[in-house]
């Protein structure tokens, strides 16, 4: 095993200026309460805003006023968000949101909390996981297999639990594996992955990006402060991730599910191999989909880069499971299998889980639509879909896309497509809800849309 980079802090971790100053929390969802939190802990002069006045913001409030933090709901003060020593950006804010408009026009500096925490954790090894989907099973499954190696490994980021929050605590892990998305990417200047990831890269987001190219060149900052030290692990069957490494610094290390690379599947003995070795047999890993075979050998090559035993990553693979609504199995009644893929929020994930069905099935998709191509769906589709149930504001634009290749009809929710789906399916089928668009036209998260489709599925 080559050497892994050390790091080391450039700079005092807090400028001077930020003491002099008021930080600009930008944002009060997750990241805004815990980089709230761990700025006032630092006895720095915080005013933390959000344009939505909810009561879970409300509650949060709370909670920081007690530790001096100023918070505003219902708006952000311009002006003095523009007189800031610094702005910190929850991801979830557009880039031309006029909070960041005004920080930008003042000249205050922008970060992500994402920067703000891989520096406050400089002094531990940092795993980046980033692409376009897989980010959160890969990280899942890294985490898992360094904590089977007896590392203290704590998942991050864009998994839900924000970097800063690590930062904060008083143990310090050993490995810290970050999911980064590319809004998280955008404002982290000085992210320097130990070892970074890139799991897959297709079109997403094309309701805050103007194209593919602008969204690909997010993914792309992961490598911005690359070296010869620096370890890239890499998808070795997509051109597009081959592409955005193309010339980058450091090391790398590809996994293929097509031919023989530093970790492959070989598709004719069902075998997961590592540097020429058999890893695992494919039964042997509890997850479906080609899709997931490619995130365990990502995994794989991360751990192993750290030191692990590749047999003791093995046995470790046979024991992980699948984070919830990802090609979940929910029930099966009268001989149908109901799954849920609440988190297919985009084509190309929709069309991972249509690829790894081995069954007829009936497809439920909809909700609110990012701007891909849903034609792309319908070489997958007309494989095994018996019919596909379009709900919400996507629900007519699915069925213009797909209808003439196979039977799509329309449904005006959810509850309404899984009683149609009931109707529809025949024993041995399954039903999959894959949806290939985000959940924010009638639910608060994927999170929520999977639960609502479970409790539906429980209650048939
Ligand atoms: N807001 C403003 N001003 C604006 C616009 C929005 O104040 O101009 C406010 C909203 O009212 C809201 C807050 O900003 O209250 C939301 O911030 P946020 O969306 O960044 O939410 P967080 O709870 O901080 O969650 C974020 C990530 N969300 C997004 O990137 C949209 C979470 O990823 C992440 O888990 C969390 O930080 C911890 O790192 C979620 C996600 O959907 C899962 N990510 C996208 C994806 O996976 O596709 C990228
Ligand atoms: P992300 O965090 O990038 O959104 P997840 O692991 O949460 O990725 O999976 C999101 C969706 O994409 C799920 O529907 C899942 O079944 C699908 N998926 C997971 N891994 C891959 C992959 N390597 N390629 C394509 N789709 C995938």
């Amino acid at each position: 095993m080559c050497p892994l980079r050390t790091r080391h802090l450039e700079g005092p971790l807090i400028p001077d200026s930020w003491h002099s100053g008021e930080i600009a929390v930008l944002g009060l969802g997750r990241t805004g309460v815990a980089v709230s939190e761990w700025l006032a802990g630092r006895s720095l002069r915080v005013y933390a805003s959000d344009t939505a006045d909810r009561p879970d913001l409300r509650e949060a409030a709370d909670g920081l006023r007690q530790k001096a933090v100023v918070v505003e709901l219902g708006g952000h003060d311009l002006e003095r968000v523009a007189a800031a020593a610094a702005a910190v950006v929850s991801p979830g804010i557009p880039p031309d949101a006029p909070p960041l408009r005004a920080a930008r026009e003042a000249g205050v500096e922008i970060i992500a909390e994402l920067d703000l925490g891989s520096r406050a954790l400089a002094d531990v090894g940092q795993i980046v996981v980033t692409g376009t989907n897989g980010k959160t099973t890969t990280t899942a499954l890294i985490a898992h297999l360094l904590t089977a190696a007896g590392h203290r490994a704590v998942a991050a980021g864009n998994i839900g639990r924000p970097l800063i929050a690590v930062a904060a605590e008083t143990q310090r892990p050993d490995w810290v594996v970050v999911e980064a998305s590319s809004f998280q990417l955008h404002d982290s200047p000085n992210l320097d992955p130990t070892i970074g990831v890139v799991t897959n890269l297709a079109a997403d987001h094309l309701n805050r990006y103007p194209s593919v190219a602008a969204y690909y060149a997010d993914k792309k900052l992961l490598f911005r402060n690359a070296t010869e030290d620096s370890l890239w692990v890499l998808n070795g069957d997509d051109a597009a991730v081959q592409e955005l490494a193309a010339g980058v610094t450091g090391r790398r290390q590809h996994w293929s599910l097509e031919q023989p690379a530093d970790a492959w599947f070989e598709r004719s003995t069902g075998q997961l191999r590592v540097s020429g070795d058999l890893l695992l047999a494919r039964d042997r890993l509890p997850l479906l989909g080609d899709h997931n075979v490619a995130n365990a050998l990502a995994a794989t090559l991360a751990a192993i880069a750290t030191g692990m035993d590749p047999m003791l990553a093995a046995s470790a693979l046979a024991t992980f499971r699948s984070p919830p609504h990802r090609l979940e199995p929910v029930r099966e009644l009268n001989g149908v299998v109901w799954i849920n893929d609440s988190k297919a929020t985009n084509v190309s994930s929709t069309l991972a889980a249509l690829r790894s069905m081995e069954r007829p099935y009936v497809l439920i998709a909809g909700g609110r639509p990012k701007g891909e191509d849903f034609t792309l769906l319908v070489p997958a589709l007309t494989k095994r879909c018996r019919t596909v149930l379009a709900y919400g504001e996507a629900a007519e634009a699915l069925q213009r896309a797909l209808s003439p290749a196979l039977p799509a009809e329309r449904a005006a929710n959810l509850e309404e497509a899984v009683a149609r789906s009931q109707s529809v399916a025949e024993r041995g089928d399954a039903v999959l809800l894959s949806p290939a668009c985000t959940s924010f036209d009638q639910f608060t998260s994927f999170e929520h849309r999977g639960e609502a489709f479970k409790a539906l599925v429980e209650g048939l």
